[in-house]
């Protein structure tokens, strides 16, 4: 099902036609479809996310060539054998293809050549060097080398337009949050019941599918205990102990639009000691970002401001010891939170955007892995999710650092041992006046508890 009307898809093409302000033609490939290895099983296909942004065409092996400035859309249809039908259904006729995507014409792939010929007297502008290779080998011959492709106007204008969500997109984002919040709080419910990662996964999975989501906007990550601190664990095979806090984060797609969801709790049904206080700290962490969030902060001071919550908290807590001010300064969180503080979120999960032309990464612990250095703006959407975890490999770098280790209370840490880690993770809204959480799934521990015990 597709909850976007084409008309928001045409508005798409004027708006990246005007980003990039020069005449010329857009040449679009759509993702194509292919078998297993050796095999003749047909594999997924998931529609190129500039391709569908610009036609809202899910089918594979289409292309497409809008004319800008006048957002004029030709789409060029597969290539098909006269079997087809047998195996895969009727096919839809050109015509009822020109009008499911309100495109100006639809032409067979065998009238492609003489279409595409013509487009040599203009600029023609591609996604990328790839992509450029993919023109020039689907242009006649003698076009092909008097063309003049562009690989930079094209994805500097989506990613323009992309960043800034419409009323359209926040609408299936806040469909698909809803999905997925739904799909923890059964997850929650059912935990008692489980007694492998995988079934907590498979739980959040089979919901979002029932609720019409085919695909995850990535793989699952279901860590109990020690694995919720490898921060890309994706086995979800262990056994679930009583006393394991787990982290799941995951995220279920619709119409291609991503959610990313990471909710923490204890396998016991009621947080102890240990996953009370890591918990509350990263919790009041992602509440001081969520307050600061509005038009006009600057992303990386949200990151900073987390991590001198969490550090405040460590602090509290005894895991860390000596001044807030040195512990910042030596970059000590990175053992305790070392990723970004979120990314932009929409037709990918990481999405495009993060990084303005002529903004670096900052080269320093962690901060060299935050997605995002942006000024926020109204439409945005972003996750915002803080973690401490205890990862064997940052502790075991940290002891070798002296000026690092030095700012540690080692004793409390080895508390922790085997504790693994908690993050929370919410998808955000920048709006007029400050943000808006698309994520309902329950985070307060009373509510954790609660809805464990129902
Ligand atoms: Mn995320």
């Amino acid at each position: 099902m597709q909850h976007l009307p084409k008309s928001f898809f045409a508005s798409n093409r004027t708006r990246v036609g005007q980003f990039i302000g020069e005449a010329g033609h857009v040449f679009l490939f759509g993702n194509r479809s292919g078998v297993r290895d050796d095999t003749d099983t047909d594999l997924e296909v998931r529609q190129e996310a500039n391709f569908f942004y610009l036609t809202g065409v899910l089918d594979a092996n289409y292309s497409a060539v809008i004319t800008v400035p006048t957002g004029e859309l030709t789409l060029i249809a597969p290539q098909m054998s006269p079997d087809d039908p047998i195996w895969y259904g009727a096919l839809p006729s050109l015509a009822e293809v020109k009008e499911k995507h309100g495109a100006e014409r639809v032409i067979e792939a065998t009238a492609a050549p003489a279409f595409l010929g013509e487009l040599k007297q203009s600029k023609i502008f591609v996604i990328n060097e790839d992509f450029k290779r993919l023109a020039i080998a689907a242009l006649p011959a003698a076009a092909a080398g008097e063309a003049s492709i562009d690989t930079e106007k094209l994805m500097e204008a989506l990613i323009e337009s992309r960043m800034i969500k419409r009323p359209e997109e926040i609408a299936v984002l806040r469909r698909v949050n809803k999905i997925s919040s739904d799909a923890f709080v059964l997850m929650m419910q059912e935990a008692r019941n489980c007694r492998y990662e995988h079934e907590l996964e498979s739980i959040f999975m089979s919901y979002a599918r029932r609720r019409g989501c085919r695909h995850m906007a990535y793989l699952p990550i279901v860590g109990a205990g020690n694995n919720g601190a490898v921060l890309h664990y994706m086995a979800n095979n262990a056994p679930l102990k009583k006393t394991d806090l787990v982290l799941v984060d995951a995220g279920a797609e619709l119409d291609l639009y991503a959610s990313d969801i990471t909710r923490c709790f204890p396998m016991s049904g009621t947080f102890d000691e240990r996953q009370r206080t890591v918990y509350t700290i990263v919790l009041n962490a992602q509440k001081a970002v969520a307050t600061m969030i509005r038009p006009g902060v600057d992303w990386t001071d949200c990151h900073l401001a987390a991590e001198r919550v969490l550090a405040e908290g460590l602090l509290a807590a005894n895991i860390l010891r000596g001044s807030l001010e040195e512990i910042l300064e030596k970059r000590a969180m990175s053992v305790f939170f070392p990723h970004g503080l979120g990314h932009f979120m929409g037709l990918a999960v990481h999405d495009v955007g993060g990084y303005p032309k002529g903004v670096e990464r900052i080269q320093k612990p962690s901060l060299q892995y935050l997605r995002c250095r942006r000024v926020l703006q109204e439409g945005m959407v972003i996750t915002n999710e803080p973690g401490i975890y205890f990862n064997e490999e940052l502790v075991r770098r940290a002891k070798e650092n002296a000026e690092v280790s030095a700012l540690i209370n080692w004793e409390e840490v080895e508390k922790y041992r085997g504790f693994g880690g908690v993050r929370i993770e919410d998808d955000i809204v920048v709006t007029a006046d400050g943000c808006e959480s698309l994520t309902t799934a329950p985070k307060e521990i009373e509510d954790i508890e609660k809805v464990m015990r129902s």
